[in-house]
């Protein structure tokens, strides 16, 4: 634990010396780091800033699943405090106090960087951030989704319980998402499917409707002109009129 650093995830990636597991964690974070450049703002103290550098001993052609296992892991210890939680696909926790999942504000974020034999797997989560200390207006936090009174030691703990859990039991099945249950816990988990979509990626920007997660953790959205698989991208839930 350091009261202070730049981005946990800079600091574990590359560390050779690192043992498997390693574990950061960071009152504060001055340049936290989301995906593709993107900023991770949240100020000290209010939430859980921190990476687990994993080298994993699967076939590296099964790594895409680390960040929607975090996902998972996450999503269940956040369930077991009272808030109400989903995932976004293809990391974001979501919290809320509506009726609708899908449409809940964003309390967490993942992101996943390999260097080598290692993966590093960040992970924020708002925990006692007020609405005012939030960076953006599609965030949310533990606090203002029914979970106020939430100890941030107890609830690291409680993640990196679950994180260890579905980590060896996902190395168990040699990395094999369907086989361990953790593409079926996945899926059930994420107010993705079922929505209508816009998906911002690689290949421009697709309206369509998500109906599931393949066996390799693409997103799968039905458009007019036929299913097409995602890999990577941003997601919106379009809201029906
Ligand atoms: C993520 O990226 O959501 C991944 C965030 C990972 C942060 C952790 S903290 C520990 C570790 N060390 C690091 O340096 N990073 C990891 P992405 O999906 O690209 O989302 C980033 C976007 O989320 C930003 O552009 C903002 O719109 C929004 N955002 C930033 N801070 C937020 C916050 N505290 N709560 C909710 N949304 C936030």
């Amino acid at each position: 634990m350091v009261p202070e650093t730049a981005s946990t995830n800079a600091d574990l990636l590359g560390d050779s010396e690192a043992p498997d597991r390693s574990v950061l964690v960071a009152e504060y974070q001055t340049a936290g780091r989301g995906r593709l450049e993107r900023t991770w703002v949240s100020p000290p103290a209010a939430g859980l800033t921190f990476s687990v550098l994993l080298r994993p001993s699967v076939p590296m052609v099964h790594w895409g699943w680390l960040p929607l296992l975090a996902g998972v892991a996450l999503h269940e210890a956040v369930s077991a405090t009272g808030a109400r939680s989903a995932l976004k696909w293809p990391n974001d926790l979501l919290c809320g106090t509506g009726d609708e999942p899908s449409a809940f504000g964003k309390a967490g974020g993942i992101l996943a960087q390999t260097s080598g034999d290692e993966v590093v797997i960040g992970i924020g989560l708002n925990v006692s951030t007020t609405p005012e200390e939030l960076p953006v207006e599609s965030a949310t936090s533990l606090a203002s989704s029914g979970a106020p009174d939430v100890d941030r030691s107890e609830l690291l703990a409680a993640i990196l319980t679950r994180l260890d859990v579905r980590y060896a039991q996902w190395a168990e099945f040699g990395g094999d998402a369907e086989a361990s249950g953790l593409a079926a816990d996945y899926r059930s988990a994420c107010a993705t499917i079922g929505q209508r979509v816009v998906v911002t990626g690689t290949d421009g920007t697709i309206h369509g409707r998500a109906i599931g997660v393949d066996s390799t953790g693409r997103l799968i959205v039905e458009r007019d002109t036929g299913e097409q698989r995602i890999g990577a991208g941003d997601v919106e839930h379009v809201r029906p009129d």
